[in-house]
């Protein structure tokens, strides 16, 4: 299984610790082709890649299209996460977003108003439930592969 995480870079790293948190679990059911966006070293200026910013949204994009999951924690708002999540919505890629409400922001409508409970899932959280809510969501999703014959 093939793991594409999305988490805020340039948009604010405030979060980058319940990032670290979702990757190390996500480890545990496939390779995560995103492991930087949880590196504590990454700014807010996002490091440069060789070949700038170009290479690095090449290259997303690429990953976007080969990965079997899109997982995102979108609490800290990005416009790179919020691109990610409408190119992974075209490819027909199955996402789940992961929101913190004790953060006392409120969920863009284009992500919330996006949910379908299928293809589209968002699911409100609180930090220390973080693992279990990808268990569930991974749990289900291994069973829907086996329900298809996949
Ligand atoms: C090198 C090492 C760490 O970061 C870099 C260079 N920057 C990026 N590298 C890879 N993916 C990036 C980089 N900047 C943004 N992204 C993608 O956009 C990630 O997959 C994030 O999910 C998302 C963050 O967007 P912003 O708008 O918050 O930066």
């Amino acid at each position: 299984m093939k793991v594409y995480f999305c988490g805020s870079i340039r948009g604010g790293r405030e979060d980058a610790h319940v990032y670290r948190r979702i990757v190390q679990k996500l480890q545990s059911y496939g390779s995560v082709l995103t492991e930087h966006v949880s590196c504590s070293e990454i700014s807010e200026k996002g490091e440069d890649a060789v070949g700038g910013d170009r290479a690095i949204h090449d290259r997303d994009v690429r990953w976007l299209r080969e990965c079997d999951v899109v997982v995102a924690e979108v609490t800290q708002p990005s416009l790179g996460v919020g691109y990610e999540l409408g190119r992974a919505v075209t490819m027909e890629t199955k996402v789940l977003c992961l929101f913190r409400p004790a953060s006392g922001r409120s969920l863009s409508a284009m992500i919330r108003g996006a949910e379908d409970s299928d293809r589209f899932v968002v699911k409100d959280y609180k930090e220390d439930e973080v693992e279990n809510v990808l268990e569930e969501f991974f749990n289900r999703l291994k069973n829907q592969k086996k329900a298809r014959g996949e």
